[in-house]
């Protein structure tokens, strides 16, 4: 109970961020659908770096550990009052500094988008709010490391849990990719936005940025992914297909994730562009492990529609529970990963960068891979959660308002992210407002897109609204009864896991080779050719 109040904590601030940084989500494309002009002095900047930080850091960092805490404490024993006394502190820290972030942003006196990008220049108080954040969040993960410590002394020889393992693996995927946005919020932006130093480089920041960016985004999928390994299977009564493949496409995310960030950065000068591409080629590493979960999550549905009596290569599709939002939801997420893998490959596809790069495509390409995907499979994940924590029932009533919700998300996103991709291929830009470039005709071409974008997005904000009260539903009103946490096991049939998948030494210590070998020759170009850096501007946009 009280490791369920730990976890219920996280999911109070990421829901309340999903209701805020959505209706910003709402307005913006209202806004660029030119329909619509904002009141009383409101910039869209300032709501676009709303819905960025909400809902791109807010609602997942939150969640996230949230639902972290919740695994471990369901799989490796409940937490001691020490660890969970650690996580109390790293909520509060976390919750302070999205307090103060928030606070500047509202003011307009932060409005830099969720990537923050110099030259543009915030008040100090939205870096120290992010750097609150992080440390928060570090502070969590020490908690679940010594949590996991603590398993593993009191079962040596032995695996740790398949759930446990995974969110180890995710803290400390994050915790090594954070030492980037750290650094450079510590030793460049706080610095200079203080007026200690008066000049910021501009692409070193940028390069320690997407050292972290990249891994954020698996830092995002990750959790999706431990339930489509473990939960789902167990809400199909299935086998998880192979606990050992499971644990190593998580290692291999751990390899892979970090030393990538460069393909942000295709466009950027100043980054020799051999490095450019062995980056490349590592990000095409990283897909590996994706494939690998497909192919175990067809896997799963093959063997349990086979269960079901279902034949042929496809008959298994038709049998699998659809009337059950807890399976519904994720599943539609995986769907959509399927094309939003694909535009990922493209992204990260040197020359198709070219083409892509800075359009409105690559926000089609997260709305697919993290607003859909990710968060469809986040809501899922609430439907059982929320209910075991609280001690209630998620009744019929609330399943099919549940399926109701994941297909007005599923319409709303199809309109939205499709329309970005294909006005991203016509060259329009994305983090823009409203803009007639002078009335040239050029913009006309994108407007039906814009306004297929408004549509999409209120869609979306109907499908927010179902989601919130739902998610009231299920912490305040549904009936009192038992919900279970389903975690999904190996069948006996299949070898035991290898103890040497427990060998953190050696996969921290090639994840730090890898980061040593994609990152050491161009950040010491940086720092030796380092420009005499931006003044930046702090009122270019209020
Ligand atoms: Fe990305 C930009 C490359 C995955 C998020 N990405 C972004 C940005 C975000 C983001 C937020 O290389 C914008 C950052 C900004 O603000 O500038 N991305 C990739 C690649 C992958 C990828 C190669 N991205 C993600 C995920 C994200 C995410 C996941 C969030 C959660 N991305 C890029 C690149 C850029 C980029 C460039 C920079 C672009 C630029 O120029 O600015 C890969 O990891 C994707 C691999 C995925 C697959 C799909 C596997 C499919 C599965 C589903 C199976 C389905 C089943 C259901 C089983 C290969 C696992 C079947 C059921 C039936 C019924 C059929």
């Amino acid at each position: 109970k009280k490791d369920g109040k730990l976890a219920l904590a996280h999911f109070y601030v990421a829901f309340s961020a999903l209701l805020l940084g959505g209706l910003a989500g709402l307005l913006q494309t209202l806004v660029r659908s030119g329909k619509v002009t904002l009141p009383a002095g409101i910039n869209y900047y300032q709501v676009l770096t709303v819905h960025g930080v909400l809902l791109g850091l807010v609602l997942t960092t939150f969640f996230i550990i949230g639902f972290l805490f919740a695994s471990m404490s369901r799989t490796s024993g409940t937490l001691s009052n020490g660890v969970r006394k650690t996580g109390w502190i790293g909520f509060w820290v976390m919750t302070i500094g999205t307090a103060l972030t928030a606070t500047f942003i509202l003011l307009g006196k932060a409005s830099v988008l969720y990537t923050f990008y110099a030259p543009l220049k915030a008040h100090p108080g939205f870096y120290i709010g992010l750097t609150l954040v992080v440390v928060g969040s570090w502070i969590s993960g020490f908690a679940m490391f010594a949590h996991y410590a603590k398993w593993k002394k009191s079962n040596p020889k032995q695996v740790g849990p398949l759930l446990s393992f995974m969110a180890i693996i995710t803290m400390v995927l994050w915790l090594i990719s954070t030492l980037g946005v750290a650094a450079t919020a510590l030793f460049q932006y706080i610095p200079w936005s203080l007026g200690f130093v008066d000049r910021i480089d501009v692409l070193l920041s940028r390069t320690l940025f997407w050292y972290f960016g990249h891994p954020l985004v698996y830092f995002w999928l990750l959790p999706a992914y431990m339930a489509w390994y473990v939960i789902i299977p167990k809400i199909l009564d299935t086998p998880i297909f192979s606990d050992s493949l499971a644990r190593m496409s998580f290692i291999l995310f751990l390899f892979f994730s970090i030393p990538v960030g460069l393909h942000h950065q295709l466009l950027e000068p100043g980054v020799d562009s051999s490095w450019k591409y062995v980056q490349v080629v590592l990000t095409f590493m990283v897909i590996i492990p994706s494939l690998m979960t497909a192919f175990s999550m067809f896997a799963t549905f093959e063997r349990y529609g086979r269960k079901k009596g279902a034949t042929g290569l496809f008959g298994w599709f038709r049998v699998l529970p659809w009337n059950d939002a807890r399976f519904l939801a994720p599943m539609i997420g995986m769907l959509f990963f399927i094309p939003a893998g694909a535009g990922g490959i493209i992204n990260a596809s040197n020359q198709l960068n070219q083409v892509v790069h800075n359009t409105i495509w690559v926000t089609g390409h997260f709305h697919l891979t993290l607003a859909t995907s990710v968060v469809l499979t986040f809501f899922g994940i609430a439907y059982w959660l929320i209910p075991h924590i609280t001690g209630r029932k998620f009744t019929r009533e609330l399943n099919s308002l549940a399926i109701i919700q994941t297909i007005t998300w599923s319409i709303g996103m199809f309109f939205m992210s499709s329309s970005m991709h294909l006005e991203g291929l016509q060259g329009a830009p994305r983090r823009s407002a409203f803009s007639t470039y002078f009335n040239s005709p050029v913009s006309h071409d994108w407007i039906s897109y814009q306004i297929a974008q408004a549509v999409g997005g209120s869609i979306l904000f109907i499908g927010i609204i179902l989601e919130i009260i739902i998610i009231i539903n299920l912490l305040f009103l549904a009936p009192k009864g038992e919900t279970e946490f389903p975690v999904g096991e190996s069948s006996n049939e299949v070898e035991k896991t290898p103890l040497y998948f427990e060998n953190w030494k050696l996969w921290i210590a090639i994840t730090v080779l890898l980061i040593v070998f994609a990152y050491s020759v161009p950040l010491y170009d940086m720092i030796q050719n380092a420009p005499i850096g931006s003044k930046g501007f702090s009122n270019l946009i209020k």
